[in-house]
């Protein structure tokens, strides 16, 4: 019992000592478990930060290597616009060089083309004033024969008062009394139309005939001073060695007056070309009946004329 006591006594710090080494033991372990546990999650925790610098590091490397390449490509572009833009700018300038110089051709080309213009006009007029007065000549010869043809015929023994349907016959002329609202030029055209011209007076007798049967209203008659201002001249070249202007004319007045009617009252005024009248005179040879066999070739009375 004794020693059981004693055994007993001395088993006690025995225990207590395992039982603390033991404790110091797990201590440890717990100590260096938490050690190692906490070293591999510091080193987890470096490797993750290692491995996300990484990928960070990458990914800046790509975004550099990215943006670099989109400088260069930008640089590259931007390169290639400066030189398309220098070329448009050297298109732009040729462009320009031409347009002066098509700008200085054209106004040369439009120089010569007025020049051009103005000689055709010239010409043009030229040959409408020829073409007038040839119509002229040969209406004056045309005139002159049937006159001739007149002369031999009354020398002949003909009598010389044959007129058209329509025409008026007095002494060796025939008379045509139109109507119609017509300018002088009109008029000339009208007495053209039916074969014969505006008339000429030469006499008091025609004058007289002509007051009796012409229209109240004023008739047109074939005497104008068109080309020299108060020269006038009868339209079938015939001298003007009568007439029978109402007092105080011509006046040409209003600096326009070139052409001539013939009052109601059978007086002449001159008046422009442009009004309208409502009545002209025509007139044309008369012509002749052949008295005997020998004259009776057909006579050359004017013809129809063509108008120029
Ligand atoms: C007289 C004429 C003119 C015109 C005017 C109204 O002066 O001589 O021709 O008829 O009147
Ligand atoms: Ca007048």
């Amino acid at each position: 019992m004794e020693e059981t006591r004693y055994s007993g006594f001395s088993e006690r710090p025995r225990k207590r000592c395992c039982r603390q080494g033991t404790q110091l033991v797990l201590l440890g372990l717990v100590t260096a478990a938490l050690w190692a546990g906490l070293l591999t999650l510091l080193l987890l925790w470096h490797w993750d930060t290692l491995r996300s610098l990484k990928q960070l590091e990458e990914t800046a490397a790509q975004n550099v290597s990215q943006v670099s390449k989109n400088f260069l490509r930008h640089q590259s572009d931007q390169t290639a616009e400066q030189s398309q833009a220098a070329q448009m700018l050297q298109s732009l300038e040729e462009l320009r060089a031409a347009q002066k110089q098509m700008k200085s051709q054209d106004s040369e080309l439009s120089w010569i083309l007025d020049g051009l213009q103005a000689d055709l006009n010239t010409l043009k007029s030229q040959n409408l004033n020829e073409r007038r007065r040839t119509s002229d000549f040969l209406e004056g010869l045309e005139e002159e024969v049937a006159k001739l043809w007149m002369e031999l015929r009354v020398s002949g023994g003909s009598v010389c008062n044959t007129c058209p349907g329509n025409w008026v016959n007095f002494q060796r002329k025939c008379y045509y009394f139109g109507e119609g609202a017509k300018q002088w030029i009109q008029a000339r055209y009208a007495c053209s139309d039916v074969g014969g011209r505006l008339v000429s007076i030469h006499s008091p007798e025609e004058q007289d005939f002509l007051t009796k049967h012409a229209s109240k209203k004023g008739s047109w008659i074939g005497l104008r001073d068109l080309d020299v201002e108060g020269e006038f001249i009868w339209m079938d070249g015939s001298p003007v060695d009568y007439s029978n202007w109402l007092p105080g004319e011509p006046n040409n007045h209003g600096q326009g007056e070139d052409c001539v009617m013939m009052q109601g009252s059978g007086h002449w005024n001159d008046i422009l070309c442009r009004s309208k009248l409502d009545a002209w005179v025509c007139d044309r040879l008369a012509t002749c009946t052949p008295s005997t066999a020998s004259a009776s070739q057909a006579p050359p009375g004017p013809a129809l004329r063509q108008r120029s």
